[in-house]
């Protein structure tokens, strides 16, 4: 039997993706909690030796390390074809492939690009905050001499140095946000339970951790049925789900809940409405 244990953080969009994921296929881990921004454990050289792009998630089993959150998917599926759910079809089909790279955080390609690298891009006023836990120096220094991407480099640093997204870059996220919100509404239309049909599967542990962000960075009227009514079943559907609760929410680290009160106190994020005028642009 493999014995896997999986590193990640609470908070990371692609380490929710794995851990929705092994829930979904019940199947066991150990947990290794790295934090990211706000202590940068992801940077020193015992998790670089397990993969050296420095990002989450890893899973390493029977302590051989896997990178990327859909090549992870793909193992454990393959491995465990008769337990839980069914992640990846059976036959070659290039349209749920096309899907899977659309939600896919892929670290390639630019923030904003597809909704997957539009998850990273909405949180940056966090990441801003966690980062100013550390100070402008140690950022410089640590991401400069250890990140395994180069062009994250730069952005990190730029937004320890504004604390927060640089000028500019979140009004174009919002852009970004509404086109992926607007497109993903459309592509419901279809009626089925889940975004590819009606049986679960790896797009769905894609688009969940996605969704759950966009809730999470306070962005409001999304899933209360008047604006989005597909969007809105959807998510009543994969948030009820047991893997939900115990594969996001069970996780959280505790670090984001304090930042985000701070941002927004109980109110929206301070997009909301900007969000809402390029959604109208769009429809
Ligand atoms: N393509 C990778 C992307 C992983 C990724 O970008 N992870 C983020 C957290 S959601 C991360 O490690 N960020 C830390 C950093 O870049 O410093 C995957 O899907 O596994």
């Amino acid at each position: 039997m493999n014995n896997y244990v999986l590193y990640g953080y609470g908070e990371s969009v692609a380490s929710n993706v794995v851990r929705l994921a092994l829930a979904e296929k019940n199947i066991p881990y150990d947990y290794k909690l790295i934090y990211l921004e706000s202590r940068g454990d992801h940077l020193k050289d015992d998790y670089k030796k397990l993969n050296p792009k420095t990002l989450l998630p890893t899973l390493t089993v029977n302590e051989k390390p896997i990178s990327e959150s859909i090549d992870i998917m793909r193992f454990i599926d393959n491995e465990h074809t008769d337990q839980g759910s069914t992640l990846f079809l059976k036959n070659q089909d290039e349209e749920f492939d096309n899907l899977l790279d659309y939600l896919f955080l892929d670290d390639t390609k630019e923030l904003g690009q597809t909704f997957g690298t539009t998850g990273g891009g909405i949180s940056v006023p966090v990441l801003g905050k966690l980062l100013c836990k550390r100070s402008f120096f140690s950022v410089l220094w640590d991401y400069y001499k250890n990140h395994g991407v180069s062009k994250r480099k730069f952005i990190f640093v730029m937004v320890r140095f504004f604390g927060g997204p640089p000028p500019g870059l979140y009004e174009k996220m919002m852009y970004f946000l509404a086109k992926h919100l607007v497109y993903t509404e459309n592509y419901l239309n279809h009626g089925k339970t889940y975004i590819y049909g009606n049986d679960y599967t790896a797009a769905d542990c894609l688009l969940t951790p996605l969704l759950h962000r966009v809730n999470e960075m306070r962005f409001q009227g999304v899933f209360d049925g008047s604006k989005f009514p597909n969007l809105s079943r959807y998510w009543d559907t994969i948030s009820n789900r047991p893997s939900y609760k115990e594969a996001i929410i069970n996780y959280e680290t505790g670090e984001w809940k304090p930042v985000l009160e701070d941002l927004y106190g109980d109110g929206p994020n301070l997009y909301n409405d900007l969000l809402w005028s390029e959604i109208e642009k769009i429809r």
